[in-house]
């Protein structure tokens, strides 16, 4: 539990007890599990968002983030009274900022939610506050914009007030069991704010909390996504070279991916989600390094969705006006959010070549898409196109798909469908990074 601090509102000794022990700012996809979990822990929790409706569904009980266990456990903090979701802050003893931090036009990382969190939280501030910064940002910003903000609007000596970098590390999915057991980094401005950083996380961090300090910890968030990107855009290289010598990409990185020390990741038809694809840009505003190996790697996912439209078209190349069902619109498998995925691209330019489209995804939730039943997405179809990786995709019987589509076209961008299976009902199955774009010499 956050120590109390005994101070009276106006910052004279005395006792000082605020409303909430914990105010979160941003209630989207880990604001929100990060105040329920907090007030599980028998915090007394404000959640603040910008969003009214938001703001008042949640305080209904209801959210739109389709996180597993994720509204039954805010029902049951509001029941206890122990969660309430306001447009404003209010008096806590710790604040943490869970705001977007996304990237503009210009390819550069927009911070102003950040700031006008700052600006927001900073007239609460009373000697012995913590405020965490948990939303990713390029490295120094904590130290650099996010302090002056916070300065620039509070009346409290920023030498009484304690900050930290706290990112969150958790797979959309799984957020309330990582949130608990994955290990975190806490990284504070000064060793007094990373301990109370650390008492406050030891309400619910069942893995071990690191402590270092806040630009040590903007770089270890960075670092993890980073080297997703790397190893994914490693596959995809992987995968082109497999097509060049006709050799099967996903059969060789798992004879690869047997030595003990390689972990050779999957290719696909692109990186999509708002935090791999980020992480390149954080590192670059915050640093003024070359990193060739890393921008190659971006750059490579970038036209991965590209790459898999051009194998699409050589596929219906001899089909007159195509009828293409697309399975799966959500960035990745098993999720249901459809923003910043590489499907949006792979439809579009499917249009533009002169296909008919009909997208399936039984988990989306925000696709900007209208979604349609799987029977009718493969009715007629002549290409059955799997993008996202759902687990449920792997079980659709192919003999059942063969009766309501009229072609035998299969592209499985993913390598989840049984192959056998599909070639004995009739289908020519492609995988992207087969060998079969270019037979082996
Ligand atoms: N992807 C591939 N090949 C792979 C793995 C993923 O093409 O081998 C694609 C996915 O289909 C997806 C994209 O990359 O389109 C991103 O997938 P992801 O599994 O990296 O998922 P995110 O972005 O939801 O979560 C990542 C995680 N970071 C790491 O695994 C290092 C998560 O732990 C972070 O908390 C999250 O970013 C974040 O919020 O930063």
């Amino acid at each position: 539990m956050a120590k109390r601090r005994k101070e009276s509102p106006t910052g004279s000794k005395g006792f000082y007890k605020p409303l909430f022990d914990l105010c979160v700012v941003g209630q989207g996809h880990i604001g929100l599990p990060t105040a329920v979990t907090f007030a599980a822990a028998d915090l007394s929790v404000l959640g603040v968002d910008v969003e009214a409706q938001l703001v008042e569904e949640l305080n209904n009980g209801v959210t739109h983030i389709t996180e597993p266990g994720l509204q039954d456990s805010l029902q049951a903090v509001i029941k206890r009274g122990k969660y309430k979701a306001a447009l404003n802050p209010e008096p806590a003893n710790a604040f943490i900022v869970s705001v977007p931090s996304p990237i503009d036009e210009n390819n550069q990382p927009v911070l102003d939610y950040i700031l006008a969190a700052a600006k927001a939280i900073a007239p609460h501030l009373r000697p012995g506050s913590l405020v965490i910064l948990e939303s990713t940002v390029p490295p120094g910003t904590t130290a650099g914009v996010f302090v002056d903000a916070l300065a620039a609007n509070s009346s409290v000596n920023s030498s009484e007030y304690l900050v930290a970098h706290c990112p969150e590390r958790v797979l959309p999915g799984q957020i309330l069991h990582e949130l608990i057991h994955n290990d975190r980094v806490v990284g504070g401005l000064t060793a007094e704010a990373s301990q109370a950083a650390l008492q406050l996380y030891c309400n619910f961090v069942k893995g071990e909390i690191v402590v270092t300090n806040a630009t040590t910890a903007e770089l270890v968030k960075l670092s993890e996504n980073i080297y997703r990107d790397v190893n994914i855009g490693l596959a995809n290289e992987l995968a082109l070279a497999a097509e060049s010598l006709g050799v099967d990409v996903w059969q060789a990185t798992v004879i690869a991916n047997r030595h003990p020390r390689v972990n050779i990741h999957q290719p696909g038809p692109g990186v999509g989600g708002y935090c791999i694809p980020v992480a390149s840009v954080f590192l670059a505003a915050g640093t003024d390094v070359s990193t060739p190996t890393i921008d190659g790697a971006r750059y490579v996912n970038s036209i991965q969705p590209q790459r898999a439209s051009d194998r699409l078209n050589e596929l219906l190349a001899n089909v007159d006006n195509p009828v293409v069902a697309i399975m799966g619109v959500a960035y990745k498998g098993n999720v249901g959010d459809a923003r910043a995925t590489p499907a949006d691209s792979i439809i579009e330019n499917l249009k533009k070549a002169g296909a008919t489209v009909k997208v399936h995804d039984p988990l989306a939730t925000n696709s900007n898409h209208d979604l349609v039943s799987l029977e009718t997405a493969l009715e007629g179809a002549d290409a059955a196109v799997f993008i996202t990786d759902h687990d449920q995709f792997s079980d659709i019987d192919p003999d059942v798909a063969a009766k309501l589509m009229r072609g035998r076209i299969v592209f499985d961008g993913r390598n989840i469908l049984p192959l056998e299976k599909w070639q004995e009902a009739g289908f020519a199955v492609t995988r992207l990074g087969d060998g079969t774009a270019r037979p082996a010499p």
